[in-house]
């Protein structure tokens, strides 16, 4: 039986809405992942708990009240500060301001962030990522390799998959 990529679906602490986890928990499953949705407003300590009861293969935060950029570095310290090396990666609207997008990804995949999923073809991304980590593992899946992401050869970074390196 081929079990599928353990995804743990959460938002930031401030965050309330809910239909984007939704929609990005049907795109996880759809894909073949075995999702766990924390729901709107993530408490830190609860993403934390969930990660160390339930190991997850990857943490997807959904985030779109324009907070994101602080509430996945309060995120990130938190499952640091745990010793959690699982890998996260994150997309929605980050900020109220779509011109800091380029800034605010590049200093959360600088703090470990695996990948940041914004603009035209985020949810594709977030696709293809999910399908080539369930084939070949999530600890094979680089981002700069072949068939991966395009934002991340936007800034043309080379990062491996884990979060908290
Ligand atoms: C419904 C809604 C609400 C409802 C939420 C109800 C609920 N329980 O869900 C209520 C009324 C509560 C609400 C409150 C607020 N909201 Co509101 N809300 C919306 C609204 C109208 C729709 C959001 C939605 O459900 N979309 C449906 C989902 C499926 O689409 P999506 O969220 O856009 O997600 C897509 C992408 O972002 C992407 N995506 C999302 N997550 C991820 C994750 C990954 C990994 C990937 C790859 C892609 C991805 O994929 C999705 C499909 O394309 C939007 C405006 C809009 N038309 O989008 C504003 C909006 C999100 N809200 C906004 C704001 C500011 C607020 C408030 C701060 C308002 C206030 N002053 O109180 C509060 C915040 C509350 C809080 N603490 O978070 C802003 C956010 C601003 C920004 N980020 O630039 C928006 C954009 C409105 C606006 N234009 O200003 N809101």
């Amino acid at each position: 039986m081929t079990v599928g990529l353990r995804c743990l679906l959460v938002t930031v602490e401030s965050d309330s809405h809910m239909w984007n986890l939704t929609y990005i928990q049907k795109v996880l499953e759809e894909q073949g992942g075995l999702v766990r949705n924390l729901g709107c407003c993530t408490p830190v300590d609860q993403v934390v708990y969930q990660v160390q009861r339930w190991r997850p293969d990857l943490v997807v935060v959904s985030t779109i009240n324009g907070h994101g950029h602080h509430g996945v570095r309060v995120l990130l310290e938190g499952l640091r500060a745990a010793g959690s090396a699982v890998p996260l990666v994150v997309g929605g609207r980050l900020s109220t301001a779509v011109a800091d997008y380029a800034r605010i990804r590049a200093d959360l995949l600088a703090r470990g962030c695996a990948s940041v999923f914004v603009g035209e073809g985020a949810v594709d991304r977030l696709r293809a990522l999910i399908r080539r980590a369930a084939a070949e593992g999530i600890a094979s899946w680089r981002p700069d390799g072949a068939g991966s992401p395009a934002e991340h050869s936007e800034l043309g970074e080379k990062r491996d998959l884990a979060c908290t390196s």
